[in-house]
């Protein structure tokens, strides 16, 4: 790509040459942004040449594409991974210090691109990232959210949402692609014409038309030459129908399509917008790709060794129906072809076993909305009735059929539409066979699978924690970069005081950066020889920030109350956003906030313990913490969490994880052994065998360990200040609606687990090949093998060789 040639003196000649021609500056008089605004410019330039040769050879060598459609993308600041993936990072490091600037100045200018919740929205970029590191043929599909997900702001301990007005000084990565701009037709009615031929021929009558405009980005792979796009399409008023949108409302209405992402991402609320927003962006990327497809002539039989569209979560299920819309009433093809054809291309993967996140629409709403898209999916459904009427049950057949109840059921859609159905980690897959998707695994027992989640580790290691790849590199080498695996080396140091000390020091460069972080952004000056325990994600009650909170205020009380002194100092982390209209959410944070502040207004606790919640968790600030953390807090109750992946990013760095066995944690115990890591609490059977008994009394813990009584009864009783309804709230949720998260139940085990750790960090030598062994056996959660297996068993895509990462070079 001409990029890894690229030295310094060439880089800075082309560098200043361009800021001179953008900005008529000189580089001492330029300010950060503009800076910035030079080497993205530079940066994609020097990309697209591969851009488009990437594309042009999929075409020109037919190879079988993956379509990843997703309602969210989460990739955080792109500069920095780009000139990584480049080749370029030292060398445009280097140069800039020879300017005088800090390359990480520069690249804190970028916004976060959020246009995501959590987990799933994570996910989709880091396999973004690992299906351009691959050189796989796949894009992404998704929209471009004027507004990204709120900012999150403290205000006397509450959460306050704020907006998150990203691309208000523009966006360097994308492409705004017109000519390839898309209608999408919405309301209206149909009517069905008949032929002479007796050929019937729908007609959408009186719609409101919305121009899909797409917006491209590179997804640059890892020194491979190969750049994939994540297009993302915004909504606009189409041009020839301007004069039918003259009121402003209605202007108002097609431009607020695409404004907001919905900020939760475990509660569906049914709005009308929202599932606007989900057949905006099926239609317009199935139209696209199809249009695509015939212009490179090919024949729409064989559309199925071309093209695999991935439905990730519900969200973009109707691509079953859009696909089915377009190839009977567009290509005229028999309903049995097309049908064949739409279930080899899609697949589907799940990521909650939440029903509330299960998405069921009204029949009335999908209706009015989209009355062409209801009527194939009705007559889905009657096919479906009628090809398993006498083959199963009647029973089964209502339980599983997509329109029932006057609700449009999108799982359902998404399985019966499509020939591969996953879950994100064993546990979880197993979940789905079992109990969620129980009757549908026994209608098609050969579609179900399971993908473990993986993260993108150059990232998460390399990007996020040069002190640690450091160490890495000179003990191990530096091949694990493109093959992760390769960090299983390290266990041939696993008993190597040298190494462990590097270990130690890289993690204690790391502690410093972060409180140094936490000085300047909340004016708290942290301990940074304590524990650093971090727990991160979104706060939901049933990943338990709460049992976290049980226990800091256990060791306060001890403290306080039981003169306890020789408690290793610890420092709580927490990065969380709540659901705006998740009210127990935000009053976990609230008490959280003020716990934090007593803590640290007490001199008798306040050098042992402290809490930081720090304000607006997002990507770039998982950057800086994870590298950080010496305990990683995975505590969900046991069958909740589908997998998690911050579990996989702490361990890769280090941290020793307390656990239940839930999501991924379970394959991380696997790869560790029960040594170096700390289990405790209820399995998921133990939780099923509550729920089938229903023999659950929460009140009989707080009654029998009086410690746990007396932690309760603080969020009543006064001894924390400054909090009102929140306490009661969150008393009564344990005590008068018996704990539907088994907190109290798991609450001695985890204090009892909380003390292993403890007495594991004691022991240095201990905890250090503890963790050693951890980043060692972290390989496997590699997105690039996660991707690797969804092309191979579900997309059946193929990278060429000449596109894979080149494994003998060096990445110095
Ligand atoms: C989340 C799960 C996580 C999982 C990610 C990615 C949603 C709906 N689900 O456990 O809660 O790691 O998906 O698969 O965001």
């Amino acid at each position: 790509m001409g990029v890894t040639t690229m030295n310094k003196t060439a880089f800075k000649k082309k560098f200043l040459d361009l800021l001179t021609e953008k900005f008529a500056i000189s580089v001492e008089d330029a300010s950060l942004f503009e800076i910035y605004t030079t080497l993205g410019t530079l940066i994609r330039s020097s990309y697209a040449k591969d851009w488009r040769h990437t594309w042009s050879n999929y075409d020109h060598e037919q190879q079988k594409q993956v379509y990843y459609f997703s309602i969210e993308f989460l990739p955080g600041r792109m500069m920095k991974s780009n000139l990584l993936n480049m080749g370029w990072l030292d060398t445009v490091q280097a140069a800039l210090a020879d300017l005088g600037i800090q390359l990480d100045d520069v690249v804190a200018q970028e916004p976060d691109m959020a246009l995501g919740n959590g987990g799933l929205g994570r996910l989709a970029s880091c396999f973004m990232d690992s299906i351009a590191s691959e050189g796989l043929p796949g894009n992404g599909n998704g929209i471009r959210y004027k507004y990204g997900l709120f900012k999150q702001k403290f205000i006397d301990g509450y959460q306050v949402e704020l907006p998150n007005e990203w691309l208000a000084r523009g966006n360097l990565w994308e492409v705004r692609r017109e000519s390839k701009s898309v209608d999408v037709y919405f309301n209206g009615y149909v009517r069905l014409n008949k032929l002479d031929d007796g050929t019937i021929v729908p007609v959408h009558e009186d719609p409101t038309i919305v121009r899909a405009v797409p917006y491209d980005t590179g997804m640059v792979g890892f020194r491979n030459g190969t750049v994939n796009t994540l297009r993302l399409w915004d909504a606009e008023i189409p041009l020839s129908e301007e004069s039918l949108y003259r009121s402003i409302e209605q202007r108002r209405a097609i431009q607020d399509l695409t404004s907001v992402l919905y900020p939760d991402d475990s509660n569906e609320e049914g709005r009308r917008l929202r599932l606007m927003q989900e057949y905006f962006f099926v239609s317009a990327g199935v139209q696209s790709i199809l249009r695509h497809f015939k212009t490179k002539q090919q024949k729409m039989q064989n559309l199925d060794e071309f093209v695999a569209i991935h439905i990730n979560d519900t969200h973009p299920a109707m691509c079953v129906a859009e696909f089915m819309r377009l190839l009977l009433d567009e290509e005229k093809m028999s309903w049995e072809r097309a049908w064949n054809l739409t279930v080899k291309v899609m697949s589907y993967t799940n990521h909650t076993i939440m029903s509330e996140a299960l998405e069921k629409w009204s029949v009335e709403m999908l209706q009015s909305m989209q009355p062409r898209i209801y009527q194939i999916i009705e007559e889905i459904d009657r096919r479906f009735v009628e090809e398993m009427t006498g083959v199963v049950d009647w029973e089964l057949i209502q339980r599983t059929r997509i329109i029932s109840d006057g609700l449009v059921h999108m799982a359902h859609l998404a399985i019966i539409g499509s020939h591969s159905t996953n879950g994100v980690a064993k546990l979880h897959s197993d979940l789905l066979k079992t109990v969620v998707l129980h009757d549908f695994y026994r209608l098609y027992p050969d579609r179900f699978n399971n993908k473990t989640n993986g993260i993108a580790e150059r990232r998460w290691l390399q990007l996020a924690n040069p002190s640690l790849s450091t160490v890495l590199d000179k003990t191990i080498g530096q091949t694990w970069r493109y093959e992760a695996n390769d960090l299983h080396l390290l266990m041939n140091y696993s008993e190597d005081k040298a190494v462990h000390k590097q270990l130690q020091q890289a993690k204690q460069a790391n502690k410093e950066r972060l409180a140094a972080f936490i000085l300047q952004e909340t004016g708290v000056r942290i301990n940074e020889h304590a524990i650093f325990d971090v727990q991160i994600k979104r706060l939901h009650a049933y990943k338990r920030q709460l049992l976290n909170l049980l226990h800091i205020l256990t060791l306060y009380f001890e403290i306080k109350e039981e003169g306890f002194t020789d408690i290793q100092p610890r420092v709580f982390i927490f990065g969380a956003k709540a659901a705006p209209s998740y009210h127990y959410a935000k009053s976990i944070i609230k008490v959280i906030n003020e716990v934090g502040k007593m803590i640290q207004e007490d001199p008798e606790v306040s050098d042992k313990l402290s809490i930081v919640f720090l304000e607006d968790y997002s990507v770039s600030l998982a950057e800086v913490i994870i590298p950080a953390a010496d305990v990683s807090e995975q505590i969900s109750l046991a069958s909740k969490e589908a997998s998690g992946t911050s579990n996989m990013k702490l361990m890769l760095n280090g941290a020793i994880t307390i656990a239940t066995l839930d999501g991924a944690n379970i394959e991380i115990r696997d790869a560790v052994g029960d040594e170096n890591i700390v289990i405790f609490g209820l399995t998921e059977s133990q939780v099923y065998d509550y729920y089938e008994q229903a023999n659950y009394h929460a009140y009989s813990y707080y009654e029998a360990l009086p410690k746990l009584k007396r932690v309760v009864d603080s969020f009543v009783d006064g001894t924390i200040a400054n909090i009102y309804q929140e306490g009661k709230e969150i008393f009564d949720s344990l005590l008068t609606y018996n704990d539907e998260f088994f907190v109290l139940r798991d609450y001695e085990a985890y204090v009892n687990a909380q003390k292993e750790i403890e007495k594991a960090y004691q022991n240095q030598e201990r905890w250090l090949k503890m963790s050693l062994i951890n980043v060692a056996n972290a390989g496997r959660f590699s997105a690039d093998y996660t991707v690797m297996k969804y092309a191979e068993d579900i997309w059946q895509i193929e990278a060429k060789p000449k596109s894979r990462k080149a494994k003998d070079e060096k990445y110095v």
